[in-house]
């Protein structure tokens, strides 16, 4: 068999669809947009009038790997038998956050129709009362400068934002859709209150110009993404003959539902499988709790056991009965058919046990200090209120204390010193800690507190 000659990707040597006009900006170039909104977009059949700009986060390696390629990247979908490569072009433009002046013409357009994020759950700076973190250090530096000028440069999202609706408005450059794409529940509110928080320490007659103008979309989305490695690139290389810096791997399923106004119009990502709903709330609920629940149930406990990918994990009897615990137990607070809930799980053991998506459970780890709040404690909370100890949520807390202990995966975290001494004195001593910082008023609850503790012991036995 002949091997393809190898070509840089890029539109010049052939690859792709011709550049859409920039419609779209969105904020978080990361693999997970890559391989989901970027991709609804590249399949709906409107993909021609719609061309996203993106911006990475704080790195701008995405932006340099990207570039020399226009843009264009190959998502590999790994099902359990078969792989498939495509190319997606709906990137216009790729930008590294630092270029602000970019980001500020774009808003400035009246072709610009839709701002989306994907910043992780970090990204929108809440403080304990879901208000903007004003005592944050990166929100206090955009404030300052935005108060002296208003194309300062800023970097935090909220300050972004307020910074390009600044400019749009100056610009009188019309209405525009807002849309979350984060692991959030009620992501459009959350982001609707850090914005409308910021702009209030800037310039409180923002406040109407965005009732009159921004549309905030509140969405679920769902696709499991890895990160890229090397075998990815090669497995491009061999397979399509184009050299790509940035393929993504993701998995065949998808999910995306949206709720929320595009009062500038929107791509028919209705036509590319995206569902279009009045609420999305039962979806969110259903999905954070399922299936980012028990992903991160897994980061910690099976992390502790030895294992390192999600399909490790899922083939361990003991972690398979951990994950139907919780289910069992969130199931019971999630407002959709019976029926319906099961196929859910069903569809997600067979995505999990997908051989040929390594996901790292390492990956998953990251940030518990915002992922346990969003993920486990509705269902803690709703279980203890009707009388119950739920020990499948009760374990994944446990599980976060022996991480941050020191078991399992190695701790990478937002608020990483500050979550590292919750975990200091006794086993003890970390629980009480560990609940204070979730939610003071668990800590009181001495059952709870007690089985806290009993899981925790049972997972430090299993690490051997
Ligand atoms: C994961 C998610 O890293 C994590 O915390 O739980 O990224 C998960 O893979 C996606 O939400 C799947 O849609």
């Amino acid at each position: 068999m002949t091997s393809p000659t190898p070509t840089r990707l890029s539109r010049a040597s052939g690859y792709g669809r011709p550049a859409g006009p920039v419609r779209i900006v969105h904020l978080g170039v990361g693999n997970f947009f890559r391989a989901h909104q970027a991709w609804y977009t590249e399949h709906a059949p409107d993909a021609a009038e719609w061309g996203i700009a993106a911006f990475t986060g704080r790195s701008p390696a995405m932006a340099d790997a990207l570039r020399p390629q226009d843009g264009l990247y190959t998502l590999i979908t790994r099902g359990t038998d078969a792989d498939s490569y495509e190319v997606v072009s709906s990137l216009t433009a790729v930008h590294a956050a630092a270029e602000h002046d970019a980001f500020l013409e774009y808003l400035r357009s009246p072709a610009l129709a839709i701002v989306t994020l994907t910043v992780t759950e970090a990204g929108y700076l809440r403080g304990a009362d879901g208000h903007l973190d004003l005592a944050n250090a990166g929100v206090t530096a955009d404030v300052e400068a935005l108060l002296g000028n208003t194309t300062a440069a800023v970097a935090t999202t909220p300050g972004r934002i307020v910074a390009g609706l600044l400019a749009r408005r100056a610009a009188a450059a019309g209405p525009l859709a807002v849309v979350s794409c984060d692991n959030l529940s009620h992501n459009g509110e959350v982001l609707t209150t850090v914005v409308s928080d910021f702009a209030q320490q800037v310039d409180p007659t923002l406040a109407a110009w965005i009732d009159e103008n921004v549309a905030f979309g509140t969405t679920m989305v769902d696709r499991i993404t890895p990160a890229t490695t090397e075998e990815h690139k090669a497995s491009v290389l061999a397979a399509t003959g184009a050299v790509d810096a940035a393929p993504v791997p993701t998995e065949p399923f998808s999910e995306w539902v949206i709720q929320g106004e595009f009062p500038n119009g929107r791509p028919a990502w209705d036509a590319a499988g995206a569902r279009i709903v009045d609420d999305v709330a039962p979806f969110e609920r259903r999905k954070l709790a399922l299936l980012n629940g028990s992903h991160s149930l897994l980061a910690y406990g099976a992390t502790i056991l030895g294992h390192e990918t999600v399909a490790d994990a899922i083939g361990d009897p003991r972690c398979l009965a951990w994950v139907e615990q919780w289910w069992d137990e969130a199931c019971a607070h999630i407002p959709l058919p019976a029926a319906d809930l099961t196929a859910y799980r069903q569809a997600l053991l067979e995505r999990y046990r997908n051989p040929n998506i390594r996901h790292a459970l390492a990956q998953i780890a990251s940030d518990g200090s915002l992922k346990i709040a969003v993920r486990i404690l509705p269902t803690l909370r709703a279980e203890l209120a009707e009388g119950r100890v739920p020990i499948g949520a009760v374990r994944a807390v446990a599980a976060w204390v022996q991480h941050l202990r020191g078991l399992g995966a190695p701790v990478r975290d937002v608020r990483g010193s500050e979550v590292l001494a919750l975990a200091a004195g006794t086993l003890e001593d970390s629980v009480a800690a560990v609940l204070a910082f979730l939610d003071s008023d668990l800590v009181g609850d001495d059952r709870l507190k007690a089985a806290v503790l009993a899981q925790a012991l049972e997972l430090a036995e299993l690490a051997g």
